[in-house]
């Protein structure tokens, strides 16, 4: 059995390896941690969620998920680095104790496992699904194009070879569906945090038009508290604003989706770097990143404890 001390969270981990891990932490902090199936892949693999509480029933949440696009590895080695260090700091971080006594946190890690197996067992650059689309060679749906928010509008392909490919319909995507279901189903998410890689970004919505949103000016106050402070560990920069004015116009985006649902504090990170190595970024530089990120992601749990709505 696999300690969660002796992990190597300086390291890419095929996902057999983060599933074992993920119990490991579970059975290591029982009164703070489980484990949720919420569906299963496209190719039928599970998809675990972790839930992090300490009582009560429904309480306001935060929403995290990474790896949605699979070759992003740096997210999804960022999620296991996170979920480790809110176990190990709850009881010890006051911020985070306090946050943990009112609210519960969601953290998705392999929000594309079937991505994932197959970035490790034959493309490193795969991004989408693997879902087969008929009539086509190419397989796969780009799962960030896929929610509900302006399905099918700008920045998005109809073509299935394409890497923006938006899907035969809206939640087409079982692994977008899994996730839209357990969050219309809890009812009581504040914040969804979608975590992406590369180009040094927090970004809320709008990606399928550039016109504010009504939380505009709240969201960007936050966005840029929150770059500060990961600014504040190792220098790395990082620009704020909404994904259509700040990369490009994109719909179907899942924060996107979030957003419209009522889940006001909406964001997605690009991880590191801006591209000098990409997505093939460097294991040496998983815990800088995964410790850089948790500081911006502790200020805007923060700002949602404390600004209740
Ligand atoms: O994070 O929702 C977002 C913004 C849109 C992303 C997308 O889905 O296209 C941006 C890209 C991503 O992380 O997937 C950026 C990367 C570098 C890419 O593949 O171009
Ligand atoms: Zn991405």
């Amino acid at each position: 059995e696999r300690s969660t001390r002796s992990f190597n969270f300086g390291a890419y981990h095929p996902l057999e390896t983060i599933y074992s891990w993920m119990d490991t932490l579970v059975a290591k902090n029982p009164n703070l941690v489980t484990k949720q199936e919420i569906g299963k892949s496209y190719e039928g693999r599970p998809m675990y969620v972790l839930k992090f509480s300490t009582g009560g029933n429904k309480r306001p949440a935060i929403w995290i998920d990474t790896g949605i696009h699979s070759r992003e590895w740096v997210s999804q080695a960022t999620g296991v680095w996170t979920a480790n260090k809110i176990a190990t700091d709850y009881g010890t971080d006051p911020s985070l104790t306090s946050l943990l006594s009112t609210m519960d946190i969601y953290l998705l890690i392999l929000a594309n496992p079937d991505g994932y197996a197959y970035t490790h067992n034959k493309d490193r650059m795969w991004r989408k699904t693997r879902s087969k689309n008929p009539g086509s060679q190419c397989m796969g749906v780009d799962p960030n194009r896929n929610w509900d928010a302006d399905f099918a509008g700008p920045g998005a392909s109809k073509d299935p070879c394409s890497e923006s490919y938006h899907g035969p319909s809206v939640h087409s995507e079982m692994e977008v569906l899994n996730v839209v279901n357990l969050i219309k189903n809890h009812g009581n998410i504040k914040s969804f945090i979608s975590v992406h890689a590369y180009s040094q970004l927090l970004l809320y919505p709008y990606g399928y038009c550039c016109r504010n949103i009504d939380d505009q000016v709240e969201l960007e106050a936050v966005g840029q508290a929150a770059v500060q402070k990961l600014t504040s560990l190792y220098g790395t920069r990082y620009k704020v604003g909404s994904i259509c004015n700040t990369i490009y116009p994109a719909s179907g985006s899942s924060i996107d989706w979030s957003y419209d649902l009522g889940i006001k504090y909406s964001y997605a990170f690009e991880l590191r770097d801006t591209g000098r190595y990409g997505f093939i970024l460097p294991a040496n530089q998983i815990i800088p990143t995964a410790s850089e990120t948790w500081l911006a992601l502790k200020h805007i749990m923060e700002h949602v404890r404390d600004h209740p709505y």
